[in-house]
């Protein structure tokens, strides 16, 4: 094995010739001209105006992109028929003008190569790009079969891919946005509900009465509609209940903040269910009608009184008495939102079960104010062969967990490290849309299987720090350059957004749809791609579907009337859930008959060593995951993360606010860079906290690099969820270094 060819390529560091080194020079519109833009709005007149939605993350809030012939972007902003922004972007939103303007963007394809015995990237034509990867996927294929070509993607770029992997005959895909993100989420409120959350969450928040946070930090975590609905639902009165160990923003916003011991969540709903059932507070008319096993989930929960969640806690029993007296005066118009991020201590299905049984007890699923019956239009199939069947794929790589039910990403890299029982060999990978070496915790698994891998390609907008270890990088054009598949969400009332490309691809960068056909047709799966741009695609469907691409690049989005009927459950009527019993179900048997607890329980989890404090991490509402810490309009509002430290904390330490220092973590990984300290009541003494998403270690991103922490690589323990294979990433514990520990070494 070459072990030498999978150094990671520090791409600036290296003489380039055909990738520019940036300019630094400040883009034509100017690092702030979108604001500006936005204080005093000019006459748009005389600026075209495309329909897209927003790919800075995965809200994909449907906006208006304004440009002139120049190509120049002016602004984006909200398409006011829209459900999931109401007319108004976030910050990102708003920014991402910045990836389209970013001068370090990935400009033309790269292939690895040596030079001087040195590993460095050249520039490539995309012919020889395509070419390269298309004969990689064919000796893969012939030697060990399609399948051992592996997807890990996320975002747009996502099903395009897919579709050229499933014509190629693999199924071995996966993406974060599963077992790094909302999996146990949705693992357990389908075993309570029989169906899963989905994206966007069903959360009446407009119409609720009292929002119960659990870590879910709304304001912070920007999901545009949500937060909307979370300020008029505040102005109307209603209670909000934040249960999070720091004051995030929707802690400060609410009237109950219990600051719990981190990793204690089910013991508090396990109490929270106590006083419930003990005070006769749950909707006994909804139990009765809808509930499967209510009566051992009395008897599980008698013992777990506030007094006994207090011990575990930290929350005082009248805190915990009061604040589910709240909830059942609310209720039906009560939400304990699911949450999102939810891979935190490896119970989580578990947890998310806690919350599925409390809005059970609540009666607050398919109730106004609680939950809706959300609804979606369905997208007409571009006609296509039928798929091959794969010999294996993702859920086999992922059997070991029963109620899997997407790839998970970690298992499907375990599947590249060589071993005498690997029965499902991954080969090749393509990487899309994911920074996989910032999303993925467990760097040491990821290492290896990089290094075993005959053949990498990554694609993406940005030379982030995956790029740096493919073999091929294909560099995608923006979002606000291409067409993508249309947007049809689940919602209130079903909705389509179109994507149009506002201005043509910079530089040498190519949609992905694009690059799926080449790589397609080099396979020999021309058939597959019956189109010679997507927009014929997206124009058959609108047809389909009673509507054409002129009148959508008009209106952007389209609102469609509902048809399955009122979005709340008719009293007259009795419902039937779509679980396996037809009935929201307390107690699980499909959860006892696989050898789980058929009701959540408690389970201590690990505690910091001495000297050693929680590693905490959460969103900043300017900046998505590590993919906007370059862009230059959002760089400018927020350039690196702070190391927020309780005053006791800096006390013991001898910390003052804005000192710089470094971390270790109880593997003795240490960070590569140093963070700010910000000295706050905010946060417990019992852990530290920082945004996700900082501490670049690619040169190349000329703003980012080096700036802050990379909460990830201090993600080295991994708590996997049994039952769906989720890794929970919240036990990992770091102790202050005030010292530099690199001193003298490069990084
Ligand atoms: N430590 C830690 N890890 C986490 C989380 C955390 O909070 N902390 N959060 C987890 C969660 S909830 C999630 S959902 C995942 C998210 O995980 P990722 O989706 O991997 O998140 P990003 O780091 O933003 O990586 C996105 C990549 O896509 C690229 N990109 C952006 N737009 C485009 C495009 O249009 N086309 C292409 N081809 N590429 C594009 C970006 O440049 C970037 O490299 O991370 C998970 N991992
Ligand atoms: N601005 C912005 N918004 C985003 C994103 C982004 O990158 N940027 N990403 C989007 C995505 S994909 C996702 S999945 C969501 C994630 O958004 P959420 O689901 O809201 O995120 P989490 O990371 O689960 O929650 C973080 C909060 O949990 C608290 N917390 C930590 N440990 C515990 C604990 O043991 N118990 C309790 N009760 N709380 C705890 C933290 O203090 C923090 O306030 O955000 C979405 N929105
Ligand atoms: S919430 Fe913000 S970043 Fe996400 S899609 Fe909407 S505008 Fe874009
Ligand atoms: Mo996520």
């Amino acid at each position: 094995m070459t072990t030498s060819r999978r150094k990671f390529i520090k791409i600036s560091a290296l003489g380039l010739g055909g990738v520019a080194a940036s300019t630094g020079a400040i883009n034509v519109l100017g690092a702030n001209s979108y604001l500006d833009d936005l204080v005093k709005p000019k006459g748009t007149k005389e600026f075209k105006r495309t329909p897209t939605y927003c790919e800075v993350c995965f809200w994909k809030c449907a906006a208006w992109t304004y440009s002139n012939e120049e190509g120049e972007i002016k602004k984006i902003i909200g398409n006011d028929n829209d459900p999931h922004c109401y007319g108004r972007l976030c910050p990102r939103g708003t920014g991402g003008v910045g990836m389209y303007n970013d001068e370090d963007r990935l400009k033309t394809p790269l292939i690895r190569t040596t030079v001087n015995g040195e590993d460095t990237f050249r520039k490539a034509s995309w012919e020889e790009a395509l070419d390269l990867i298309a004969s990689k996927f064919k000796d893969v294929k012939e030697n060990y079969g399609p399948e051992s070509v592996a997807l890990i993607k996320h975002g747009s770029p996502g099903a395009h891919l897919e579709h050229l992997f499933k014509a190629f005959g693999s199924d071995t895909i996966a993406e974060p946005a599963y077992a790094q993100c909302r999996g146990p989420r949705e693992t357990g409120f389908k075993s309570t509900f029989g169906s899963w959350v989905g994206s966007p969450e069903p959360t009446d928040i407009r119409d609720t009465k009292c929002l119960v946070l659990i870590g879910s930090h709304i304001g912070e975590n920007m999901h545009n509609s949500q937060v909307q609905e979370m300020s008029d639902a505040i102005d109307n009165g209603a209670t909000i209940i934040t249960v999070d160990p720091r004051l995030s923003t929707a802690a400060s916003k609410s009237e109950h903040w219990l600051a719990i011991k981190p990793a204690t969540d089910i013991a508090l709903m396990l109490s929270w269910m106590n006083v419930l059932i003990e005070e006769g507070l749950y909707d006994k008319e909804y139990v009765e009608k809808y509930g499967l096993g209510f009566n051992e989930l009395k008897e599980h929960v008698q013992k777990f009184t506030p007094e006994w969640a207090y011990g575990i806690t930290t929350i005082k029993p009248e805190e915990i008495r009061k604040t589910a007296r709240v909830m059942a005066h609310a209720a039906p118009a009560v939400i304990i939102h699911p949450g999102r991020h939810v891979v935190w201590y490896g119970d989580d299905s578990q947890r998310a079960r806690a919350m599925a049984i409390l809005n059970g007890l609540l009666g607050s699923w398919g109730r106004r104010g609680g939950f809706y019956f959300k609804e979606k239009i369905a997208v007409p199939k571009f006609p296509h062969p039928a798929y091959p069947h794969p010999k294996w794929g993702w859920e086999e790589i992922g059997e070991k967990y029963p109620l899997a039910e997407m790839g998970i990403t970690t298992e499907v890299l375990k599947a590249a490290i060589p071993s005498d029982d690997n029965k499902y060999p991954v080969k090749a990978m393509m990487i899309a849309g994911t920074n996989i070496t910032k999303s993925i915790p467990d760097h040491k698994i990821i290492e290896e299987a990089i290094e075993a891998l005959d053949f990498m390609v990554v694609i993406d907008t940005m030379p982030m720090d995956v790029t740096g270890y493919a073999d091929v990088v294909l560099p995608e054009c923006t979002y606000l350059e291409r067409y993508d598949g249309i947007r049809s969400a689940t919602n209130r009332e079903p909705s389509i957004a179109v994507r149009v490309p506002a201005v043509a691809p910079k530089y040498d960068s190519k949609p992905v749809w694009w690059i799926a056909k080449q790589i397609g047709e080099r396979l020999g799966l021309g058939e597959y791609f019956n189109y010679d741009d997507f927009k014929e695609v997206i124009e058959w469907q609108l047809n389909k579907m009673g509507s054409s691409l002129e009148e959508m690049e008009k209106i952007g989005v389209k609102n469609f009337p509902r048809k399955s009927g009122s979005m709340y459950m008719n009293e007259n009527e009795t419902y039937e859930f779509p679980s396996m019993s037809g009935k929201i179900e307390f107690y699980s048997q499909e959860l006892k008959d696989l050898g789980f607890d058929p009701m959540p329980v408690y389970t201590p989890h690990p505690e910091a060593p001495q000297g050693f404090y929680r590693l905490n991490y959460g969103r900043a509402p300017m900046h998505t995951f590590s993919r906007t810490a370059n862009n230059p309009n959002l760089n400018d509002l927020k350039d690196e993360n702070n190391l927020w430290v309780n005053p006791k904390v800096a006390r013991i330490i001898g910390l003052k606010t804005g000192q710089e220092v470094w971390l270790k973590n109880q593997d003795d990984v240490i960070s590569n860079f140093s963070i700010k300290v910000r000295i706050t009541e905010r946060v417990r003494w019992d852990s530290v906290y920082m945004v996700h998403g900082f501490g670049h270690d690619n040169k190349k991103l000329s703003r980012a690099y080096g700036k802050g922490i990379n909460d990830t690589k201090l993600i080295s323990k991994v708590a996997v969820d049994p039952i769906m294979g989720g890794t929970g990433m919240r036990g990992n514990f770091v102790t202050i270094l005030t010292e530099n520990p690199h001193k003298n070494i490069e990084i």
